[in-house]
């Protein structure tokens, strides 16, 4: 009997102790669900399989990763993401600031009109204070964010005629999305902005609908807009651009063993780092054999001298000077300075 009792404190105290654990992993989903805009061979959807793999890897299989290209997780609406993952029904994401900038409006910073010259730009936000900040305010909404990776300088291409100045854009239909700071910004250009989802852009265009969008080249040339929408004028004018956030959704960030979110953190780095080596190839100065590659396709490609750009910076002020109240002026403050001081 003494015996009888010591064998059962032995199992209880075996199995307390092994409970929390078994209780942890009991926890862990047999998938997650990763939604991003665009799926492989761009360079995002590419960033979404990547990220899977290595957490894979890194967690020997513990924690399995889909990728649901398209935004499919919310019928493709991508300015729903953001809500989405809050509430669970995305478990991660790899999302552009500006699909999630209606909920998120210190996101719109990154489509303030001309406030990033260049690629050090975009690095002196997301890499310092104002990445920072940022990442505080996405915790502060249910979700955990882990790493910068780059969608790119959205340039602006259409089926119409080349643009130089702010006047070339008179009238002409634009696919824009995200927040209201687009369609003002084009409203302020002269064109006519209309808003609509990336699933709903690539026909719109086509069937002339529309007559021009603005997207990263490498989103151009995967998609192949100039045959498949017609877009044969390209601008070069780097007006705005938009990174990659990768984000876990909070409560499933809290489900996963200490180490599994280590896994997962250094996974989401090592991804966002090819993401944006991928996202500036052959666009990084002096190297412009990415430009190059669209020129070849017959697109007529117009790059601006600096007074050309402060004519469309001009026209973009007013813009620019409302979105920083609203944004929050000492976050934009924050950013010029970063800008100011990148090396
Ligand atoms: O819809 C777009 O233009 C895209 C694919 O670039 C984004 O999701 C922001």
């Amino acid at each position: 009997m003494k015996k009888m009792v010591g064998v059962l404190l032995v199992l209880a105290v075996v199995v307390a102790w092994s409970s929390p654990q078994a209780i942890q992993a009991a926890d862990y989903k047999s998938e997650y669900k990763l939604s991003t805009v665009v799926g492989k061979p761009f360079p995002w959807g590419i960033a979404g399989e990547r990220w899977a793999e290595l957490v894979k890897e890194k967690t020997n299989g513990r924690i399995n990763i889909k990728c649901y290209p398209g935004t499919s997780l919310v019928g493709g609406d991508q300015t729903k993401e953001y809500t989405a993952i809050r509430q669970g029904a995305i478990d991660m994401a790899i999302g552009s600031t500006i699909n999630w900038s209606p909920q998120v409006k210190e996101l719109n910073i990154f489509s303030m009109p001309f406030l990033m010259p260049d690629y050090k730009a975009i690095d002196a936000l997301t890499g310092g204070e104002v990445g920072k900040e940022i990442f505080k305010i996405l915790e502060s909404k249910d979700t955990i964010p882990l790493a910068w990776g780059e969608n790119g300088f959205r340039e602006l291409s259409n089926s119409k005629r080349s643009i130089s100045k702010p006047q070339d854009l008179q009238g002409l239909k634009i696919r824009v999305v995200g927040s209201p700071l687009f369609l003002e910004t084009f409203t302020a250009l002269g064109a006519n902005p209309t808003q609509m989802s990336w699933a709903d852009a690539v026909p719109a265009l086509s069937s002339g609908a529309v007559d021009g969008q603005e997207n990263p080249l490498t989103i151009f040339t995967v998609a192949k807009l100039h045959a498949a929408a017609n877009q044969k004028y390209l601008l070069l004018w780097g007006y705005v651009a938009d990174p990659l956030i990768f984000v876990v959704n909070k409560d499933v960030w809290k489900s996963w063993k200490p180490e599994d979110q280590k896994a997962v953190s250094e996974a989401a780095v090592q991804a966002a780092k090819e993401n944006i080596i991928a996202a500036r190839k052959g666009l990084i100065p002096p190297d412009d054999s990415g430009i190059k590659e669209v020129e070849a396709l017959g697109v007529n490609v117009i790059r601006l001298t600096d007074a050309q750009k402060a004519e469309f910076k001009k026209a973009t002020q007013p813009v620019y000077d409302k979105w920083a109240k609203q944004i929050g002026e000492s976050l934009v403050k924050k950013a010029e300075d970063a800008i100011a001081k990148r090396k």
